[in-house]
This record gives structure tokens, C-alpha cells and sequence, in this order.
């Protein structure tokens, strides 16, 4: 560039204001100096300020404290300077000319893609319809023709908008955990936990934090029915105000495998076979059986999976767990070792077998519809959490590994501290927005939480936010508006398919001086700081590829949940053994898992094996470790599900009040309110839906058919007097199937006047009628007369839910 001549050069003192306004103007290449003059014009005081900001730091004051173990526990804070004005901040200088789109000017220190959900909801009231370009659309019937019976046209843009959105709809499902559904609600601490850990929803008493929760099955596809014989998913989002916090938990406490090294063995093996794609959301097949019969150490969990914890009755009557062993950390960087323990207020209450069978194909939606409906009544799921709080030394005396994820600590050994609840108190607005995009990952922790060297969980750490950058189209699903925090988020994070937030400024680094430092480094004080764990001096240091010699205890704990349960429940496991291996076709993969059960319980291992026809059994498996340490607690009652009966009420459940032409209606009205006063709900079914004539001269409507809604979907059965209503149901077919799955399947009923002969047209013998009247074990019979106490009688059996008094292995009827 050639030199401005001298001559040409205005006079020194009216030429400096020029000059400042002339060096500001240009986005490449500057002055030596800053000339200060010019203190009006904006791009020069900006060019101003600018230095001034870069000046005032003159070096990177912290990077020596970048060095050291001891430095590296307690990181500093980042240095900041305070800019003179928002000026040297900015992306521009034109962004005070604000618009209906532009807004104005980015609030300081904000990141607006976090605000409440309301800023991305849509109601359409009044509104017409319109393109996703917000153009009118004039016609939504016909695509556009040359002629009425012309050909389409290509220019239809409407069409192929519509179109090509539609075509796109889907994304990939959850490689695991694909079928879901989700709630809002919020968690609130009993007491502030400040002296384990300062995790934001624990400091204070009464401290409310929101909370999205969704539960899953594992193996089946987003389609799948809701009750497979599966470990639930539990998982739980905390919204907290130092970030988001997902706890990405199970329904049961452990989990197969030790290692992350073998999930993809694990999910290949359990999911439908690569040849046929069969069987969908089962185990009960030949790679699974194969897998884990070569995995001692699923034993314990096979245990879990085989009870009835894997078919919950709801969503709200199952516990969760964290799983694994995580850390929580105090204010002084103190830390514990915890276990996270979901207690549902409504009890712990399961499906039977042959109940989630039938279950499935009459409503495959039956746990997301029961989540629903439970929210939309007013009945929210609540569970207490509860932590087991343990520390280093203790855990080193344990007879077993505390990392090893096949493992649980028995509530005996270390109690449970119960430490806030969860209500789940609002449905999604929108499934897909909700439920399907929420991202959780347990890399997801807050200041206060952080892990163990668990590692399964390891592996965890890495496969979430991997998953999701594929299931969510790139790096930027945190920006999705359930996903979004509601903690500030600002890093120099940019760019990436979707992104949403428009930063104002040029800075996306640090350190930085042009930014006067931000956003800076928060330093131990408010950032995320890990825990120094340190390995244990007796231990062999190295790289290395094994396991802890206690892993290799493959059976203790498998065995004390076996005995642990109560007789119906062991029952239930062995039933469950001999379903899954009867459907695995190589009888030398069933051998290997009797001969592994064997190392667990000899009379379930000889329960199973009677039933498959087998006999002899094989010898047992080789144990990896002959002679494992003793076990501090070999009964833990609080392993059955009947531990747990929850508050007794009988909020969510329903009952099928059966109805036909001549029905006595007035006792089925009266049980009718007192349900809904209990919080259940009695549904009026007849042989149809519709209306029907009464004994009295009434008119009921039934609001089910026994085609649409099958008895086993109902948690009790009434059947009701009227001596015409009673000949008609004895001649349809399905009341008797109404009859015999409400007695197979436990479930209470109430038997009113005339109907008592259903129950024999059904096949209940009359003997066992009285007998089961007078065990109280769920069969009310109604004597004339008597109608009210009957009612009292049978919301009692509600109350306990099942009454497996009855129960016979093969079934009676
Ligand atoms: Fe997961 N798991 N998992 N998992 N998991 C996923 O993440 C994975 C494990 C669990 O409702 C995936 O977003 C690995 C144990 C739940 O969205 C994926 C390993 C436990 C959910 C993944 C495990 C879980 C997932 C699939 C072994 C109980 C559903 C989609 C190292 C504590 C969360 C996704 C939801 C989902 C990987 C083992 C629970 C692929 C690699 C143990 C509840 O990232």
C-alpha cells in the first residue's frame, strides 16, 4: 500500500479524530497504537476498549497452577476482567437494531436457549394452517395438477414439503431401551446431605428440583410390548441449578456382566437372532441361554430376571437403582461411597407369567398407558430415595468387590438412608419431543457426585453421549429443549449440525483477553472437580487387562437372593427357568445352565431341571473361585418383592364390574364411587359396549366389552346379581375366561348373589369356593343381604393386591 503523502496529511491536532475513525473501520490490520481520540464514534471507542480489555491482562496469571497433583485437586478460578462497557463484547456493531426476528441485543451473561420449556411450545387455536416457511396454505386435500385429471406437478412445493418431513420422521432407535415412556416431575430432599456431598438438589430441606423420568424395556424395539419378561429401565434426568445430573438406573440392582467389554456380546446375544430376527423383546432363546451359560457371573442377575421383578404390575410399583457404586463428595472434597436405592410409595407389585403373556397381546401399551392414565388422574407415582452411604475401609472388608456390578450391598450389612422423594406429577405434551429425544448419559454428574472405577461403568461414561450423537443427528443434542439444562451453559463449544445457539462476539476460546477473559474457568470453589482417588497401595500397578479376584465369586450372592425370597416367589423363579430353557432348542446349552445353577441352589437347579424332563443333572460347573470369603448376611428379607407392600391404597387400579341385561346395577354404583374414593377405577363391562336394561328398570352403559378389554387387564373382578344378566353371561364363553384369569392370575373378586354359579360354569369346584372364603384368600362370596360388608371385604383383598393362597403349579382351571 502506498504511504499517504505528508503533504496530503491534515494538521496533526483536527486530524487524530479522522484518523481513530478510519482505523476502526477496517476488520484487518491496525495502528501501532490506539489512538484514544474519537470517544463518540463507536467503532472507534469499541477499537478503544478492545485494547484496553486485551492490555489489562497482560499474561496468563494462572498457568503455573496448571502443574502439580496437589494443584490439579483444587484448579483455580479463570482470571477475568471486567470490560468497560458491553462494546468490546460484541459479535457488531449493528446489533442494536433490533427487529421481530433479530430481538435486540443479547441480555448479559445469558444463554436463552435454557428458558423454561414455554419457549418452544405450540398451540394452534385459531391459527391456520401453514408451511414450515409460515406461508398460508390455501389447500391442504389436493396436490397441485395440470387439469383435474392431469398429471402432478413438480413445482407443488406445499406437497413436497409435506412429503419430504414425513419421509424424515423417524430417527434411529435406542440401540438398547428403544421402547419407553417418560414423565415430568420433581425431586425434594428431606434434609440437606452437606455433610456427604454438596450435589445441589441435597443442600437444603424441602429443596425442589425437576426431574424427567424415563422407564424402558432393554431388548425389544421401540414397538415392542411393554411386558417382556426384561430388567426395566429407571432412568432419571435432574435438572439441577449446578447442571444436569441423569442417574441411569435399573429396576433391578445388578446387572450380567462385570466388564463393558462384553455389552455388545451381551445385547447381541439377548436381541431378536441375527438370521430370522426372532423371537422380539424375549429371552427365551437359544443365543441368550448360550451367552449367559458361559458367563458365570449373570448368575446372580438371572436370579433378579427370572423373579418377578422383571414383569411389574407399573411403572409405580417397581424400586430402581443406581447400580453401580458412585461417589458423593462434600464442600472439603471429603468423599463417600454410595449406593442409589427408588422405593416406590405404592409397593413393589408384579404381573404373573401367564398374565404378562396375555397381557401383551391384548394391550402391548399397558405400562405406558397405566403411566399415563395414573398422571392424568391425579394418582402421581412416588418413590423415596434412599442411600446406602459407605466408605473406603468398610468397603475393603466386604466379602465382596464394591466395583463389581453382579454385586449388591444387603440392606443389612449397610442401611438405607432415605434422603428425598420423586413425584412424577405432569405427562410429556409430545412423545417424540419428550421422550424420544431425551438423551441421558452417566457421564451427566454435578459438583458432588462422581464415580467409582466400576468399570462397567467406564464403559458407561463413554457409550451415552456416543449414541446420542448418532440417535440425535450430531454434537448439539444437549441444545434439544428437554435435553437443555436449566443451569446457564456457556463454553466455547461451536458450530455442529443443528445448532441453535447464536453467541454473541467473536471469542470461542480461552484464555482470551478480548473477552476479558469469559467464560472463565470456575476453579474449585463452583466447578466440577474429580475426586483423586487413589488406587490402593497393595495393589498390583500397571496396565493390565483382568479382573479382581472377587469378581470371580460368581455364586454366593446369586444364592442369597434365592433364599431370600418368599415360597411363592421361589416358585415363580423356577417357573420362569423352565419357560426360557423349554424354548431354547440345543439341549446342550440348557444343560450348562442347570449345571451353573446348580453352584447356586440344588433344589432350584432340581426344580428346573424336573421340569425340562431332565435327569440325570449335569454335574456343576467349575467354580473360578473354590473357596470365596464368607458372606456377611446369607438372608436379606428385604430382597422379596412382599418386603415392600407399599402405603396400601389402591390408587391406579382397576376393576372390571361386569354388566349384561337384567344387572342388578345399584351394589356395581355403589362399588363404583367407593373405588374412585379408594383411587381406583371401576369399569362397567358388559358382553358390548352400550347401553343396557337393569333389574330395576334402570338403563347402565357399559363403557368396555369383555372382547375389547380382556379380564387380564383388569386387577379385580366383580360379578354381579340379576338372575336374567347371570343366565346370559353363562352363555357367553367369555365370562368364563374373565373368571378363570382372575383365579389363575390371584387376582381378588367378588362374587354378588346369582352369580355364584358362574364360578362353577367357570370350573372354581365349589369346595374350593369355601375353603377360599374362609382362607380370606381373595374370593369374596357375597351372602344375601350382606352386599356392604362384601364390598368392605373385597377393597381389603384390593388392597393386598395378589392372593397366591390359590396358586397351583400346573394351574387348576
Ligand atoms: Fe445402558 N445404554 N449400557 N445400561 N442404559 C443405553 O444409551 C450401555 C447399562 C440404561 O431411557 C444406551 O441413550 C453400555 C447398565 C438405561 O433413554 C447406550 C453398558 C445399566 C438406558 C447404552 C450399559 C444401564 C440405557 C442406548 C455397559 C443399569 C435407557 C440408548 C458398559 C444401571 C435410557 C442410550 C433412556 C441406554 C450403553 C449397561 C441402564 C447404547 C455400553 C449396567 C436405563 O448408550
Amino acid at each position: 500500500m502506498p504511504k499517504t503523502p505528508k503533504a496530503a496529511a491534515p494538521a496533526k491536532k483536527s486530524a487524530a479524530k479522522p484518523a481513530a475513525k478510519s482505523a476502526a473501520r477496517n476488520t484487518d490490520s491496525g495502528p501501532s497504537k490506539v489512538d484514544p481520540a474519537a470517544p463518540h464514534d463507536l467503532p472507534a471507542r469499541k477499537m478503544l476498549e478492545v485494547e484496553e480489555l486485551a492490555a489489562a491482562m497482560d499474561n496468563s496469571a494462572n498457568k503455573a497452577a496448571e502443574h502439580g497433583f496437589a494443584n490439579g485437586t483444587r484448579p483455580l478460578a479463570g482470571t477475568t476482567v471486567t470490560p468497560p462497557s458491553r462494546l468490546p463484547g460484541g459479535s457488531t456493531l449493528s446489533e442494536e437494531n433490533s427487529s421481530e426476528k433479530t430481538g435486540s441485543v443479547a441480555p448479559e451473561g445469558t444463554n436463552s436457549t435454557i428458558e423454561p420449556l414455554d419457549r418452544v411450545r405450540v398451540d394452534s387455536t385459531g391459527r391456520v394452517l401453514t408451511t414450515n416457511q409460515g406461508v398460508a396454505v390455501a389447500d391442504n386435500q389436493n396436490s397441485l395438477k395440470y387439469g383435474v385429471r392431469g398429471p402432478a406437478l413438480l413445482e407443488d412445493f406445499i406437497l413436497r414439503e409435506k412429503i419430504t418431513h414425513f419421509d424424515h420422521e423417524r430417527i434411529p432407535e435406542r440401540i438398547v431401551h428403544a421402547r419407553g415412556s417418560g414423565a415430568h416431575g420433581f425431586f425434594e430432599c428431606y434434609e440437606p446431605l452437606t455433610d456427604i456431598t454438596r450435589a445441589a438438589p441435597f443442600q437444603a430441606a424441602g429443596k425442589v428440583t425437576p426431574v424427567f423420568v424415563r422407564f424402558s424395556t432393554v431388548q425389544g424395539e421401540r414397538g415392542s410390548k411393554d411386558t417382556a419378561r426384561d430388567v426395566r429401565g429407571f432412568a432419571v434426568k435432574f435438572y439441577t441449578d449446578e447442571g444436569n445430573w441423569d442417574l441411569v438406573g435399573n429396576n433391578i440392582p445388578v446387572f450380567f456382566i462385570q466388564d463393558a467389554m462384553k455389552f455388545p456380546d451381551l445385547v447381541h446375544a439377548v436381541k431378536p437372532e441375527p438370521h430370522h430376527q426372532m423371537p422380539q423383546a424375549a429371552s427365551a432363546h437359544d443365543t441368550f441361554w448360550d451367552f449367559v451359560s458361559l458367563m458365570p457371573e449373570s448368575t446372580h442377575m438371572l436370579m433378579w430376571v427370572m423373579s418377578d421383578r422383571a414383569i411389574p404390575r407399573s411403572y409405580a410399583t417397581m424400586q430402581g437403582f443406581g447400580v453401580h457404586t458412585f461417589r458423593m463428595v462434600n464442600a472439603e472434597g471429603a468423599s463417600v461411597f454410595v449406593k442409589f436405592h427408588w422405593s416406590p410409595v405404592a409397593g413393589t407389585h408384579s404381573l404373573v407369567w401367564d398374565e404378562a403373556v396375555k397381557i401383551s397381546g391384548a394391550d402391548p401399551d399397558f405400562h405406558r398407558r397405566d403411566l399415563w392414565e395414573r398422571i392424568e388422574a391425579g394418582h402421581y407415582p412416588e418413590y423415596e430415595l434412599a442411600l446406602q452411604v459407605f466408605t473406603e475401609e468398610q468397603a475393603e472388608q466386604f466379602s465382596f468387590d464394591i466395583l463389581d456390578a453382579t454385586k449388591i450391598i444387603p440392606e443389612e450389612l449397610v442401611p438405607l438412608r432415605p434422603v428425598g422423594r420423586m413425584v412424577l406429577n405432569r405427562n410429556p405434551d409430545n412423545f417424540f419431543a419428550e421422550t424420544e429425544q431425551v438423551a441421558f448419559c452417566t457421564a451427566h454428574v454435578v459438583p458432588g457426585i462422581d464415580f467409582s472405577n466400576d468399570p462397567l461403568l467406564a464403559g458407561r461414561i463413554h457409550s451415552y453421549v456416543d449414541t446420542q450423537i448418532s440417535r440425535l443427528g450430531g454434537p448439539n443434542f444437549h441444545e434439544l429443549p428437554i435435553n437443555s439444562p436449566i443451569a446457564q451453559v456457556h463454553n466455547n463449544q461451536r458450530d455442529g449440525m443443528h445448532r441453535q445457539a447464536i453467541h454473541r462476539g467473536r471469542v470461542s476460546y480461552e484464555p482470551n483477553s478480548l473477552a476479558g477473559g469469559c467464560p472463565f474457568q470456575a476453579g474449585a470453589a463452583q466447578g466440577f472437580v474429580s475426586v483423586p482417588a487413589r488406587i490402593r497401595a497393595d495393589e498390583e500397578q500397571g496396565k493390565v487387562r483382568a479382573k479382581p479376584e472377587k469378581f470371580a465369586d460368581h455364586y454366593t450372592q446369586a444364592r442369597l437372593f434365592y433364599e431370600s425370597q418368599t415360597p411363592v416367589e421361589q416358585c415363580h423363579i423356577a417357573n420362569a427357568f423352565r419357560f426360557e430353557l423349554s424354548k431354547v432348542t440345543v439341549p446342550a446349552v440348557r444343560e450348562r445352565t442347570v449345571a451353573m445353577l446348580r453352584n447356586a441352589s440344588e433344589e432350584l437347579a432340581m426344580k428346573v431341571a424336573d421340569g425340562l424332563g431332565m435327569d440325570p443333572m449335569p454335574a456343576p460347573l467349575p467354580l473360578a473361585l473354590p473357596d470365596p470369603a464368607t458372606p456377611e448376611v446369607t438372608k436379606s428379607p428385604a430382597l422379596s418383592l412382599m418386603a415392600r407392600p407399599g402405603d396400601g391404597t389402591l390408587r391406579g387400579r382397576k376393576v372390571a364390574l361386569i354388566v349384561a341385561p337384567g344387572v342388578e346395577a345399584e351394589p356395581l354404583s355403589a362399588l363404583q364411587a367407593a373405588l374412585l374414593e379408594h383411587g381406583a377405577v371401576g369399569r362397567l363391562v358388559g358382553p358390548r359396549i352400550g347401553a343396557m336394561a337393569t333389574a330395576g328398570g334402570d338403563v347402565v352403559n357399559a363403557d368396555a366389552s369383555m372382547e375389547n378389554e380382556p379380564g387380564f387387564l383388569f386387577d379385580g373382578l366383580v360379578l354381579p346379581d340379576g338372575a336374567e344378566a347371570v343366565a346370559a353371561l353363562a352363555q357367553d364363553g367369555h365370562t368364563a375366561e374373565f373368571i378363570k384369569d382372575q383365579f389363575r392370575h390371584c387376582k381378588p373378586m367378588l362374587v354378588l348373589g346369582a352369580s355364584r354359579e358362574l364360578l362353577t360354569h367357570a370350573g372354581v369346584p365349589l369346595a374350593m369356593d369355601k375353603s377360599l372364603v374362609q382362607g380370606g384368600t381373595g374370593l369374596i362370596i357375597a351372602e344375601e343381604g350382606q352386599e356392604a360388608a362384601a364390598i368392605e371385604a373385597f377393597l381389603e383383598a384390593m388392597a393386598k393386591h395378589r392372593h397366591f393362597g390359590r396358586e397351583m403349579d400346573p394351574p387348576l382351571i
